[in-house]
Parts: C-alpha cells; sequence; structure tokens
C-alpha cells in the first residue's frame, strides 16, 4: 500500500506535531511517500526548487494507491494536490480537527467523491486511520 501524506507547508506550519503522529500511524498501514510534509520546517524550503517539488510531488501522486490529507489548516497546495488526486482516480481521505472551530472548505466538504472524518483529538485521528485501512490490503 502506497500513502501520499498531504499536510499545510507554506499554509500554516502550525500542525506538524498532529502531522508525526498521523504519518507514524500511516506507516503502519503501508509505505509513506510523503514522510518530509510532517518533517518540514523553514529550512529545508531554502534548499529547494519549487519546480523540482511540482514534478516529485505529481509523480508519487500519480504512483499513490491512497491520498491522506490533513486538511484543518487551509493550503493551496492540499487543496490541489486532493483535485489532482480525484481525476487521477485515487482512493481520498481527509482528516478534520473540528475543535479548532475553523470552517472547512465547501469545496472538500462538499465533494462526495472524498471521504472527509472529523476528529477532536490526535488520538481520534489515529482511531479513524486505523479503521480506514481495516481490511484494505497493505
Ligand atoms: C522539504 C522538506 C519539507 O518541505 C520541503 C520543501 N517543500 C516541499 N516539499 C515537498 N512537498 C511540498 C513542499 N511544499 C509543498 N509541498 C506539497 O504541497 C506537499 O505534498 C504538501 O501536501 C502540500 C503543501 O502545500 P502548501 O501550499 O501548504 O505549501
Amino acid at each position: 500500500m502506497r500513502i501520499y501524506f498531504a499536510g499545510s507547508i507554506r499554509g500554516s506550519n502550525a500542525d506538524r506535531k498532529t502531522y508525526r503522529i498521523i504519518v507514524d500511524q500511516l506507516k503502519e498501514h503501508g509505505t509513506v511517500l510523503t514522510e518530509h510534509v510532517a518533517k518540514a520546517d523553514e529550512s529545508d524550503e531554502v534548499e529547494i526548487d519549487d519546480k523540482e517539488i511540482f514534478k516529485q510531488d505529481l509523480e508519487w501522486l500519480k504512483s499513490t494507491d491512497v491520498l491522506v490529507a490533513e486538511v484543518t489548516a487551509p493550503s493551496h497546495g492540499v487543496g490541489y494536490e486532493i483535485g489532482k488526486a480525484e481525476e487521477y482516480g485515487i482512493p481520498v481521505l481527509c482528516l478534520y480537527n473540528e475543535a479548532t472551530g475553523r470552517q472547512l472548505s465547501a469545496m472538500i466538504n462538499g465533494n462526495d467523491y472524498i471521504t472527509v472524518k472529523r476528529y477532536r483529538t490526535v488520538q481520534e485521528a489515529v482511531k479513524i486511520i486505523k479503521e480506514y485501512f481495516t481490511g484494505v490490503s497493505t
């Protein structure tokens, strides 16, 4: 099972700790192609060419079995990746922390192609991931 994890990088840096816990759980279910999203910090950002990032990420996205996106923090990149995954016919699981009081975009929340799961604690997010991958062969 190849898993593409998407989470905000330039959109917001606030949820990185949650991303790490999510990625650790995803690794129990397959190979996470984008572990760097959970580790990103500003020093990583300087070194890497945006055109290379775009090319590499789309290659990984095309090759993945599933996209898991943490969508609490608004992010142009994550929104784009979700749209491309739908275009490629790749299943999409979105995790949204409703305890933040933020509102999820209607373009995610209103899209029946996407599985949206709401959580309030990171433990709930972990449970959602376990349930989602139950019965899916690795
Ligand atoms: C290296 C290590 C951490 O960050 C970097 C350099 N930047 C990126 N590297 C890889 N993927 C990226 C990078 N910046 C954005 N992305 C992709 O867009 C990721 O797959 C994220 O899911 C998404 C985040 O988009 P923004 O708009 O929040 O930056």
